[in-house]
Formats: C-alpha cells, structure tokens, sequence
C-alpha cells in the first residue's frame, strides 16, 4: 500500500490531506524515523516529539516563505521528511546524506542552521525585526525545548521580544527532558504551569472553545480579541470568567507569575502536543495574532516507541539499536573503554583523594562522563543546564574559594564560553581545570560538533596550560597532573574509543612543558624526520614513521603533551637535527600546534622545513566515519608519507604497502 508520506513531495502536499489522513502521516513518520535511524542513529527520542508538530506547522504556514527556527535543531528529521528530502533521508548522517540538523545549503526550508542550543530565539527576532523593517507579511515562528531555556541566550532574547515585534510565535516544545532530565528553577517553573489546575483549567476551557467552533470561525473570533490575549479572548467570547486567576496585568494570582506574560509576550498553554486537530486550531490562532505569543506545549520525548519512551536519555541521540527491542548493538568484547568514561572515573578517584575538586556540566552528564560522579558523590557534582557561559564563571567564582572546579565541556560548546574563560579565569589566573571532550572530530554530527579549533583560541591567552593525551592512560595522568596546578588548565581528547592501553594504578605527574620523546634518531637512514604527533595524532605519526624508516628515512617520534607552554628544548632540539619536520594533529591548522611549532621555531632561527598535517581552513562536513573525513582531507599516514618524502623530490605510488604500528 502507497504510503501518504510519499505522496508529501513539498509541504503543500500536507494541506491536501484529510484529518484521518494527517493521522496516518504521523504514523507513517513515525515507522520511518523509527527504521531509519536503528541503521543510522540520530536524534529518535526528540523528533518522534514533535511529529505532530511539525505536521501542524506545515499545515498552517507556508515555509520557504514563512520562517520556522528550530532551537539546536535536532528535531527537524520530520520537517525533512515533509520538504521534499524524504528520499535521501535513509542515508541522513552519513557520508553525502543528509545533514542531522538544519542547514541553509541544504534546502530553502532551512531558513536557520543550529547545532548549539539557546540559539533560536535570538534569530527569529532578528528575522522577525528585518520582516518588520521591509514591510513583508512572513510569519516567523520559533520553536525552542524546555532546556533551551536553562540557556541565557534564550532569555536575552525573551527579554527583547516584546520591545522589537508585535509579530512574533514562540513554540515551548515541553517535555521535561534536556539530553538528560532538565534541571533547575526554570524547569520547576514550568512544572508548576503544567500542573497549577488554574492554568489546566483555562487551557482546556480554550481546547474546548477551539474544538466546538466549525472551521474558520475559530482564527477570526479570536482575532479580533486577540490584542488582549488569550486569556483575554477567552474572557471577552464568555467561555468563562477568569476573575482572580488572571490579573489584569497578566499575573497569574497563584504567586506564580507567568514569565512570559511579564515579559510582555502572551502565554497559551499548557497544551497537548500530540492532538493535532487542537495543535493546527491553535497554531491557526496563533497565525492571527498581533502580539508577540508563546504556545506551551506538552510533548513526550520518543512517543510512539517504547523504547525511547522508557529511556529518554539514551533515545535523545542514539546509535543504531534493534527496532524489536530498542536494544543497541552490543560492544565488541575487549573493546577499549570511551574517552569520556575514564574521565568520569577518574574524577570520582580523584575526588575521594581531594575535598577541593568538584565537578561541572553545562547539560552534558552521559556524554562527558560525569555521570560517574553523579552517581558516587552527587555532593561534588553540578548540571548548571545548557549554559556553558555560567558554568565556566560559576567555577571561576568556586575557584575564588579555595575550590578546584573541573569543568567538563566539549570543545564546540566551549567556544560559548569564550569571554568567561578570557575575562574569568584566565585574566585572574584562576585554578579551573577543563575536560574538553569530543576534541577532533563529531563526524556523525559535522561542522556544528566537530571541535577543530580550541588550541587556536586557548593558546594565545596568557596563564593557559593545555595538554592534549595521546592515549586513556595519559589522560589519567594529565588529570591528575591538572589538579596540582594553580592555573587555568585544559585537557583537549577525542570523542569516543581510546587507545586501549592499560591504565596504570597510580597517576604519574608530568612536568609542565615538557614533551615526550618516544623514539630518537638511530643515526641510520638517508634523512633525518622528526615527526610531532600530538594527542592520538601520535598513532598516526608513529605509522608513518614506520613506513618512512622502511623506506629508508632515519625517524624520530615525540609526543608533544602540551599546546602551552610548548616544550621549546626539545622542539629546537629536534628542530634544528632533523631534515624535516612534520606536526599532526586532529585540529584546524591555521592557529594550531603546527602553527605554534612555526613561530616557536622561527624565534630561535629554525629553518628547517615543517609539514604540517590537520585540518584545512575551511569547515568540515560530517560523513559516516571519522575515517572517511581523514582520508579525503589528508590525515593519513600516506599523506603524511607522500608529504615529506616530496621535501626530497620523491614520490610515493598510492600502492605502497602500509606498515603496521603495533
Ligand atoms: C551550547 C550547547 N550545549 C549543549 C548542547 C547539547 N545538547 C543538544 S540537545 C540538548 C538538550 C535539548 O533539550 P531541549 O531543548 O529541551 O530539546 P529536546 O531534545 O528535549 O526536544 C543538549 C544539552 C548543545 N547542542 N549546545
């Protein structure tokens, strides 16, 4: 049988269909996002939220025309699916699919690309203003989560709105969840909304003016009425009389006030999520409106799979997984652990050992691994929400006091942060120590998650010390090394498998500054190579110097550990014995260590030739596999090979057998 969703080549499709039929689209939408994504993984748990949504959103408005801005945007598979992209969605997330999240090159229907949260306010209301300035009619229409308000972007824009626009829909796509439960008063505000009988009580008095009226009245009774409000047009059409449950000034007379409404825009709310019939009412309404309005809806993340609904955590974003079951596909025995796990474990052994070191995550506790904090000593163990900007000051302000605060951010996110960590810790020169996960690339993800540029904006300011490990077992070390330093201190590895090296019992303490020499010049061989592999870099400078010593070159191998301070010795050292130079590393390559290498040289009058092996000026799309991006963008051994041996003149045929590193 012909599915409905094929018959959705454009969102104008979705206004042909019949009630009965929208429900068996959702139903549809649902089995693909389902199958699709135990192949691929991705976003399962928030886009089977907002299938109804994003249905009622295409039925109402009219995008390329109108503007929906989706908050991260990781919710927008459904919205794929509806603008014509449902034929390459079996292959989104991987090498030449689809992008995970809205993206402005890949369709018109992406009027706003995101990635990072608390984003999607602020951009519709600049849209909104530039409408407003050009005299056109578009809607535009914001749809942000729960824990895009735990972010304070979200509120520097909420704050703005009222003052900017009389035409502006906030969507609160409400569903208690973060990546993990949401936290905080905001999420307890919202909480007590979804619960206070008041606010149910009007809010089904709306639901069921909205669905007594025939089509068509609804949008025009309302509209007239709607410059006092909703809770003004349910007064002024008599469905009921609020009385003292509303004050006149928007209140909500419970001690409670409606934060929207205080901030100038009218709240609707709490509504079903899921009844689409209500949800395209309402969004009619909304479409009607000439006041700024917030719609608070009630979704359940992963409706409609049981198990994303039992495990809203692992479904928000997942790997494949067993449709019957949910169940992921299981790890390979002997497998080495992930990067962010022997963090997380290793802060709870450093933790038992020091009363001062404390734990913080912007949102993030699976993904960086403080998870295993949380669970042993909740008391040493902070989710501030998704606001990296205040966990880097809120550490800084603990640092003040004698506290030495890890703060657990992925490198993309922490470029957030930037201004805290320039003007609060390092300009104070404050003892924090940041765990910078998922260094190097996202590839699922792409350019939004990669994190390919933080040695670039942390080594040129002062006070910095940053280290990258080139396995688990230094990452160990150089935590351990951290937390006997009294200056900003930030630890740059990969996102997930280590190396698969045993981890030593005891920690060692490495001397600041200073390199690791893993395997000198013998003296043999035609020309001398020193290669600098930095942080699991090293594995792949330790191969190629295996396949350049077959071919006869003489090479050294060194693990830099630090971006800052470099190790000048052994870099001039080795700088002015060897013929060539090479530096890998998973990072940008304007501004990175190779960079810092350059000018260390250049000021002791190094001329010695330097390869440098990273990644291009340019950002890096997302692909299947890391592996993948490597390859077509050089970080391989071959490149590496081919690279120094063209210093001499010579060349490498691509067939030139690999050696193998143990
Ligand atoms: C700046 C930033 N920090 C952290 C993240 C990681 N992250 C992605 S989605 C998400 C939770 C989003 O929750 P919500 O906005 O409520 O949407 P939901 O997934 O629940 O629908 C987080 C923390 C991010 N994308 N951006």
């Amino acid at each position: 049988m012909s599915r409905y969703l094929d018959m959705v080549a454009e969102p104008a499709h979705v206004k042909n269909l019949t009630a009965s039929q929208l429900l068996q689209l959702a139903d549809e939408i649902r089995h693909e996002l389902i199958t699709v994504l135990a192949r691929n993984g991705g976003h399962l748990g928030p886009n089977l939220g907002v299938v109804e949504l994003t249905i009622a959103l295409h039925r109402v408005f009219n995008t390329p025309r109108d503007k929906f801005v989706w908050d991260v945007s990781h919710q927008v598979y459904v919205h794929k699916l509806l603008t014509g992209r449902k034929d390459r969605f079996n292959a989104i997330r991987t090498t030449g699919g689809l992008n995970g999240f809205a993206l402005r090159t890949e369709s018109p229907h992406d009027c706003y690309g995101a990635g990072h949260a608390g984003t999607a306010l602020s951009a519709a209301l600049g849209m909104a203003a530039a409408r407003d300035k050009r005299g056109s009619d578009e809607h535009v229409i914001c749809i942000f989560g729960d824990a895009a308000l735990t972010n304070g972007i979200s509120f520097e824009a909420l704050n703005n709105i009222a003052h900017t626009t009389k035409r502006f829909i906030g969507i609160l796509n409400d569903n208690e969840w973060s990546i993990a439960k949401n936290v905080g008063a905001i999420s307890n505000y919202l909480n007590k909304l979804i619960t206070n009988p008041r606010y149910n009580k009007l809010a089904r008095d709306f639901e069921s003016f909205v669905r007594r009226l025939p089509k068509g009245e609804l949008a025009l009774k309302l509209a007239h009425k709607a410059e006092g409000g909703f809770k003004g047009a349910i007064t002024d059409v008599g469905l009921r009389q609020t009385g003292s449950l509303v004050d006149a000034d928007g209140r909500g007379g419970y001690g409670s006030p409606i934060i929207f409404e205080e901030m100038g825009l009218r709240y609707l709310g709490p509504i079903d999520g899921h009844d689409l019939p209500l949800l395209i009412s309402t969004l009619e309404f909304a479409r009607t409106c000439d006041h700024p309005i917030v719609i608070h809806l009630l979704t359940q993340k992963g409706k409609g799979f049981d198990a994303a609904l039992k495990s809203p955590e692992k479904f928000h974003g997942t790997g494949p997984y067993d449709v019957a079951t949910g169940d992921s596909l299981p790890a390979k025995p002997g497998a080495p652990p992930n990067y962010q796990d022997v963090m997380g474990q290793t802060m709870v052994k450093l933790c038992r050992k020091d009363n001062t070191l404390v734990g913080i995550t912007a949102a993030m506790p699976s993904g960086t691994g403080l998870k295993h904090l949380e669970k042993a000593m909740p008391d040493r163990y902070y989710d501030v929400g998704i606001a990296e900007e205040h966990a880097v000051i809120f550490a800084a302000g603990m640092a003040t006091m004698g506290f030495h605060p890890v703060c657990a951010i992925y490198s993309t996110f922490l470029q957030r942060a930037y201004d805290c960590i320039h003007h609060d810790v390092c300009l104070q020169d404050l003892p924090v120590i940041f765990c910078m996960d998922r260094a190097g690339l996202s590839a699922n993800d792409g350019p939004t998650h990669h994190g390919l540029f933080d040695i670039a904006y942390l080594r040129c300011l002062p006070h910095v010390i940053a280290m990258a490990p080139k396995d688990e077992d230094e990452l160990v070390d150089m935590m351990f090394t951290a937390t006997h330093q009294r200056h900003p201190t930030f630890i740059r590895y990969p996102r997930g498998a280590a190396e698969g090296v045993p981890i030593k019992d005891q920690p060692k303490l490495l001397e600041i500054g200073k390199a690791e020499v893993i395997q000198n010049f013998s003296s043999n061989g035609r020309h001398k190579i020193a290669l600098f592999g930095l942080g699991p870099m090293n594995t792949l400078a330790r191969k190629a110097a295996a396949q350049l010593a077959a071919e006869g070159f003489d090479c050294a191998v060194i693990n830099p550990r630090f971006t800052k301070p470099l190790d000048a010795g052994t870099h001039e050292f080795f700088g002015k014995a060897a013929d060539v130079i090479v530096t890998v590393e998973d990072h940008a390559l304007m501004g990175g260590y190779g960079s810092a290498v350059l000018e260390l040289l250049s000021e002791k009058g190094v001329t010695t030739p330097v390869v440098r092996i990273g990644w291009p000026d340019q950002f890096i799309e997302h692909a299947s596999t890391q592996d993948e991006l490597r390859r077509k963008y050089g970080l391989t051994v071959e490149n590496t090979v081919a690279k120094v041996k063209a210093q001499f003149g010579e060349t490498t045929t691509l067939a030139t057998k690999l050696i193998e590193v143990a």
